[in-house]
C-alpha cells in the first residue's frame, strides 16, 4: 500500500528532519492520503444481453427473457430481463432451475458477436469525453473525467449526457455511478438500476460504509465473506472496528485494502491499458466422458475459439492452461509456458494435448474441458525473437487442484 511505501521511502533518508516528518505523517493517519477531488464514473448497461434481445425483437419487450450460454441440458443463465428477475431468475443459475422458476420465460442463446459490436459503439462514446476509459466487462467501464475533453465540470451532468448518448445511439439503457474513487462509483452505479444515475459524495461515505453488508466491499468474495461473518463482522461498521494490523495479519494485502475502503479510500487508478489477465473458454460436455477422442474434438474447437477471442483483443499470450472438471466435480488445471507469444490455435491445441496426458482423462469421467491463455504481451514486437524454432518449450509446469462444490 502507498502508506507503507511512503514510510519505507522515508527510512532511506534516515537521520534527516525531512524523514522524521514523513514517518510521523504517514504512520498514524491513513486519512492523510484520501483523495476526494477525482471524478470517476462507472457506466453499467441494464440487463445487457437480455435488453439487446428485447431491442432486436420488439415482441420480447416487457416479457421475461432469459439469455443462456447454451440451451443444452447443462446450460447456464447469462442474464435475465428485469421481468424474469421477478421470478427469481438470475445470472449463473442452471438453466433447468430457471425453467422451473419461470416456465413462461423466453429462453434464448447468447449472441456474443452482437453484444461486442454494441460494446465498442458505446466505448467510442466514452472516448469522446475522456481517454481514461477502463472497460471491465462487455457492459461496464470506469471513466476518469476529472479532466475531460468537453470541459464539463459536473461529473453528474457528464454521466447523464453519456446515458442519453448511449440511448440515442443504441436504444439501450445504462445506469451510472459517480464518485471520487472507483469503488464508490461502482457501488453508486448499482444503486438505482435500471436507468439510474447516482452520486456518492464524501459526506455520505461514513453512513453508507457503516451500513454496507460486508460482502459488498471490493475484493470480498464468498470465502472472505464467510471468514468475516464467522468473526461477527456483518457490516462496514463492524469492519471499522478492526485495526490495520489485524486486517493485514488476517487477510494480507486485501486486508489492508479493506481497512482503506471502509474509510472511503481507494487509490486504484483508471487504467485504459490494463491488460486482461487471462482469456479462455470452457465447455461442459453433454454427458460425462471417458472418451479421449471426444475431449480432443472439444479441445480443437476451444483452441479455435480462444484464438478468435485473442484476435478480437489483439493479444498474444504465452501461458496455456488446460482445465478439466471430472465427473466428481473436482477441477484440475495443467499449465505450460511457451517461449514465444502467440495467438495460434494450432499451438494452443498441441500444448493442450500435451497437458492432457498429465491428467486422468480416459480413466476418469470428464465433465468439463477448458483452455485459457495468459501471460500477455501488449504487442508482439515487444518480445525479441528467442529462437528460430517454433517448437514449444516448457519453462514451467504447474499443477493446481481444487474441489468445487
Ligand atoms: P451484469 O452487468 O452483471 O448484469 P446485467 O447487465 O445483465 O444486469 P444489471 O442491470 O444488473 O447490470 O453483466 C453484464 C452481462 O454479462 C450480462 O448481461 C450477461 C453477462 N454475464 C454472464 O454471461 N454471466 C454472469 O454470470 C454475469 C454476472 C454476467
Ligand atoms: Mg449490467
Ligand atoms: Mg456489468
Amino acid at each position: 500500500m502507498k502508506k507503507t511505501d511512503s514510510m519505507n521511502g522515508g527510512v532511506e533518508f534516515a537521520g534527516s528532519t525531512k524523514t522524521e516528518n514523513k514517518i510521523e505523517l504517514a504512520a498514524p493517519t491513513v486519512e492523510t492520503f484520501v483523495t476526494t477531488d477525482r471524478k470517476i464514473i462507472v457506466v453499467d448497461m441494464d440487463a445487457y444481453f437480455a435488453s439487446v434481445e428485447q431491442r432486436d425483437n420488439p415482441d420480447l419487450k416487457g416479457k421475461p427473457v432469459i439469455v443462456c450460454e447454451s440451451l443444452g441440458s447443462r446450460g447456464v443463465v447469462s442474464t435475465a430481463s428485469y421481468e424474469a428477475r421477478k421470478f427469481g431468475v438470475h445470472s449463473a443459475m442452471p438453466l433447468w432451475k430457471a425453467r422451473q422458476l419461470c416456465p413462461e420465460g423466453i429462453f434464448l442463446e447468447v449472441r456474443i458477436d452482437v453484444y461486442k459490436i454494441i460494446s465498442s459503439q458505446i466505448k467510442n462514446i466514452y472516448l469522446e469525453y475522456t481517454d481514461l476509459v477502463e472497460p471491465v466487462a462487455l457492459d461496464e467501464a470506469y471513466l476518469d473525467v476529472t479532466v475531460n475533453k468537453k470541459g464539463i465540470s459536473s461529473a453528474i451532468d457528464l454521466a447523464g449526457e453519456i446515458q442519453s448518448r448511449i440511448f440515442f445511439e443504441t436504444k439501450l439503457t445504462a445506469s451510472a455511478g459517480v464518485s471520487f474513487n472507483m469503488f464508490l462509483a461502482k457501488l453508486a452505479s448499482g444503486m438505482h438500476k435500471p436507468s439510474g444515475l447516482t452520486e456518492i459524495t464524501k459526506d455520505q461515505v461514513d453512513s453508507l460504509m457503516d451500513n454496507l453488508p460486508i460482502g459488498e466491499f471490493y475484493g470480498v468474495g464468498e470465502v472472505t465473506e464467510s471468514k468475516f461473518r464467522n468473526m461477527g463482522v456483518e457490516t462496514g461498521a463492524d469492519l471499522k472496528k478492526l485495526s490495520f494490523d489485524d486486517l493485514s495479519r488476517l487477510f494480507g494485502k486485501p486486508g489492508r485494502s479493506f481497512y482503506n475502503l471502509v474509510r472511503g479510500i481507494d487509490e486504484r487508478v483508471v487504467d485504459p491499458n490494463k491488460l486482461r489477465k487471462s482469456i479462455g473458454k470452457e465447455i461442459t460436455l453433454q454427458a460425462d466422458t471417458e472418451n479421449v477422442e471426444e475431449i480432443l474434438d472439444n479441445l480443437a474447437t476451444l483452441s479455435t475459439d480462444v484464438e478468435k477471442l485473442l484476435q478480437v483483443e489483439g493479444l498474444y499470450g504465452r501461458t496455456i492452461t488446460l482445465k478439466l472438471k471430472y465427473g466428481n466435480f473436482s477441477s484440475i488445471t495443467r499449465q505450460q509456458a511457451l517461449k514465444e507469444f502467440t495467438d495460434d490455435a494450432v499451438i494452443f491445441f498441441n500444448t493442450a494435448v500435451g497437458l492432457l496426458k498429465k491428467t486422468r482423462a480416459g480413466e476418469w469421467p470428464v465433465r468439463l474441458v477448458g483452455i485459457a491463455v495468459s501471460g500477455f504481451a501488449p504487442l508482439p514486437e515487444s518480445e525479441p525473437a528467442v529462437s528460430e524454432s517454433p517448437s514449444l518449450s516448457a519453462t514451467t509446469n504447474m499443477e493446481v487442484a481444487q474441489i468445487t462444490a
